[in-house]
């Protein structure tokens, strides 16, 4: 029966969360009163945060004003490392309700927690991020991302769940059938990494369907960095209209920030739940002013299961005014994370910018990697771009455009590279996560 499949999605208007409208003067208010709150509430129950206080000489009583924030120490990835895996927990395990964990794949996983009460808040964050996106009660929701210990799939499920949507849970991976249920459930919104969602069209084109011309109206998109450029090439391909969300499982999972389709200028960061800082990734010390490049970093402001203060994401970026929701900050694109730079001779480079470069070259396709390597007997790294050309570009008329690329990395990013144009389907594609760059120098 096909009787409702096609049944256009409610055009409900947005109502949006009374947090999304308030003054600035109304948001800060509201954040001392929770951060004097969650500085406290982590020095009563987490031993951690107790002995980083006490070390560095700060008490809860001593935050005053926002700005004191400055005064209490960093957590990082390794505290959490540490205290594997439950050392962090503010709430006896009983009233944990659900568990998330990373990976774990640079070390041990970092495992995460939340209360019912913090899972409601999570959800409601989603809701309110995807509504932001363009995505509206009663539409039919293709969610992507992958589910199970990480964050993406379970929080944008009850994200869309909580903001009156129809999920469709397909999780990632098993592209063929995405691709199938996608003709059959004509969904509105899909909600996948950007590399993932660039597979799927990619696997749409090889069957002969044209990715402009599916039921899909939006994507939500994030997990990764991504660029402008790879926002164009995706609307364009797809007919949709992308925005960014963005999060991190020690800080909540997706939902920390989510971007207005209407103005698609950068995640507004939900100030209400998160207080944002920039500082300078070399020199911690420093808080730097809005507008200024630096290192990410979080402090919840209602978590109950693992309130987290200062947390440093490694994410660089910088806050901008808020537009679409003016209380609410937003941040710049995340031009990469601070372990993720390449050091290539001295000059530091991310995949962002070889993204935004290809993808300015009409005969090369957005599927490269960048292979990192260091040939016997040399002393010098060597970065070689392994990039697919695109379908409509003969193998002759490819030559130019690596020259083009070649040039303009060394002009904008400063790095000699040998670029290596390859055959369409001839890379790794996403299935979540991306993974750029193959670092295959010898281990020091
Ligand atoms: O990736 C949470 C998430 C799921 C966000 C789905 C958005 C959508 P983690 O696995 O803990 O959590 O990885 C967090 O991914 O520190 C960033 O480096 C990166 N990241 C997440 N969102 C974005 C984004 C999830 N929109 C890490 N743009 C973060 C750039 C992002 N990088």
């Amino acid at each position: 029966m096909t009787l409702h499949a096609t049944e256009p999605a409610a055009a409900t208007d947005a109502v949006l969360d009374r947090e999304e409208t308030i003054s600035r003067d109304e948001l800060e208010a509201l954040q001392l009163s929770r951060l004097q709150h969650t500085v406290a509430y982590a020095y009563d129950r987490v031993p951690l945060y107790k002995r980083k206080f006490d070390e560095a000489g700060v008490h809860p009583t001593d935050l005053r004003e926002l700005a004191d924030l400055g005064k209490f120490p960093f957590t990082t990835k390794e505290d959490l490392r540490l205290e594997y895996p439950f050392g962090m927990f503010a709430v006896p395990q009983r009233e944990v309700a659900r568990i998330h964990a990373s990976s774990g794949t640079t070390g041990r996983a970092t495992v995460v927690g939340y209360t019912k009460k913090d899972l409601a808040d999570w959800a409601k964050l989603v809701a309110r991020s995807l509504r932001a996106s363009g995505v509206r009660p009663g539409m039919k929701v293709h969610n992507a991302y992958g589910y199970g210990l990480f964050t993406g799939g379970m929080g944008a499920h009850a994200g869309a769940e909580a903001l009156g949507c129809t999920v469709i849970p397909i999780s990632g991976g098993q592209t063929e059938r995405q691709i199938t249920l996608i003709q059959d459930f004509k969904p509105d919104a899909i909600l996948a990494t950007p590399t993932y969602l660039l597979t799927i069209a990619d696997a749409m084109m090889k069957q002969g369907i044209n990715p402009a011309s599916t039921s899909l109206k939006y994507a939500v998109l994030g997990a990764e960095p991504w660029t402008e450029e790879m926002r164009h090439e995706l609307e364009t391909t797809m007919n949709i209209k992308a925005c960014d969300i963005y999060g991190l499982s020690e800080v909540m999972g997706p939902g920390v920030a989510g971007e207005a389709v209407e103005t698609q200028d950068g995640s507004h960061i939900w100030e209400d739940h998160f207080r944002p800082e920039i500082i300078d990734a070399f020199d911690p010390t420093k808080v730097l002013g809005d507008g200024e490049h630096g290192e990410l970093v979080f402090t919840s402001l209602t978590k109950e299961a693992l309130p987290i203060i200062r947390y440093r994401t490694k994410d660089l970026t910088r806050l901008l005014p808020g537009t679409a929701r003016p209380a609410h900050r937003r941040m710049g694109r995340i031009t990469g994370r601070s372990d993720d730079m390449i050091i290539l001779r001295g000059v530091n480079l991310f995949p962002s910018q070889i993204e935004e470069i290809a993808l300015r070259i009409p005969e090369l396709s957005p599927h490269f990697q960048l292979e990192l390597t260091r040939p016997e007997g040399q002393r010098m790294d060597q970065l070689t771009v392994k990039i697919e050309r695109r379908e409509s570009v003969s193998v002759e008329g490819v030559a130019s455009a690596a020259k083009v690329l070649q040039q303009q990395i060394k002009i904008h990013v400063g790095s000699s590279c040998t670029v290596n144009v390859v055959e369409p389907g001839s890379l790794e594609r996403s299935n979540g996560k991306l993974r750029r760059i193959y670092d295959m120098r010898p281990k020091a």
